[in-house]
């Protein structure tokens, strides 16, 4: 048999980083490359991902805790910061992604990143393309993760391929209204309940280095914002720990209501290069952009170009 290939979404992974791995193995198997690509995970699940999977019947992919000595495909991410423990003693021989790119690597790999809204969508292009008969349940998780990244086609982030591949992959998984699937799967994920601070901050948390200053971005999507209102002081006291735990220069938890299209930021840190970035003023922590819900499109490179 040949050595084993570790397909593996970013740390705290979402619908799209969970489910293109799981439907990469799957393509690699199906266009005859080969059945040693293993779909991993680097974290836990979140409820949005644990409903889909068990929509579609699916089981959680397997946890990876080390990178090293290892051969890994990265989806849905590239930089070094968002992926394994052993990253720099793992041999990365593909990326599929679709977001800004941050890698080195010393020899010639496959490297296939698009601006579009999801990775699903590069892999339901290739599934398109490469196999003839699209199994109904990995249609269903590729439909899922572009309805999730692309927040049911309201994400700024969504173009045209991402609808043409999401409504043909309903057709073979025989979801007929995408929209309302998409706020359903988006559903799964929105109820605060039962969660703690922490675990809503750190529920798709990512790290960025802007010129040298350490930024940490979480996000959670809402369809109420009630919830969210009444825990505010307590989100904001929690973001001031991390920040002192971590030795953070600014931490921002974004609340992005998918029904209003807008986000509250509520912002510890330097919270003048908010104001900077986003041409508005944070008052007790906190400001709203209306219209920005993309941390991708709307909030990183803004924020990254005032440091
Ligand atoms: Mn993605």
């Amino acid at each position: 048999m040949n050595e084993e290939i570790y397909i593996i979404g970013h740390m705290n992974p979402d619908t799209d980083s969970i489910c293109s791995a799981i439907a990469y193995a799957e393509f690699k198997k199906q266009a005859g490359f080969g059945d040693n690509y293993i779909a991993a995970r680097i974290g836990e699940l979140n409820s949005e991902t644990a409903y889909v999977l068990d929509r579609f019947g699916f089981s959680e992919p397997v946890l990876l805790e080390d990178g090293a000595g290892k051969k890994i495909i990265l989806v849905d991410h590239n930089e070094e910061s968002q992926s394994i423990d052993g990253y720099s003693e793992a041999e990365i021989v593909e990326v599929i992604d679709h977001h800004k790119i941050n890698f080195r690597c010393s020899e010639p790999i496959f490297y296939h990143n698009e601006p579009l809204g999801s990775t699903a969508t590069i892999l339901g292009e290739m599934f398109l393309s490469c196999v003839d008969d699209i199994d109904k349940g990995v249609a269903g998780l590729l439909l899922s993760a572009i309805l999730s990244d692309t927040v049911v086609f309201r994400s700024v982030t969504t173009t045209d391929r991402d609808v043409e591949v999401a409504n043909k992959m309903a057709e073979i998984a025989k979801i007929d209204d995408v929209k309302s699937f998409g706020i359903e799967v988006k559903k799964a994920k929105s109820s605060l309940e039962g969660l703690s601070a922490k675990d809503v901050i750190f529920s798709d948390f990512k790290d960025f280095n802007f010129n040298g200053s350490k930024v940490g971005i979480g996000q959670i999507e809402i369809v109420d914002s009630k919830e969210a209102v009444d825990r505010r002081g307590e989100f904001i006291d929690e973001l001031e720990k991390i920040k002192l735990d971590e030795d953070y220069d600014l931490v921002v938890l974004m609340v992005t209501n998918i029904i209003e299209e807008g986000s509250e930021l509520m912002v510890v840190g330097l919270t003048d290069r908010v104001d900077a970035a986003f041409k508005a003023k944070v008052e007790d922590n906190r400001v709203y952009l209306k219209g920005v819900m993309s941390r991708k499109r709307q909030v990183v490179p803004q924020l990254e170009g005032v440091f």
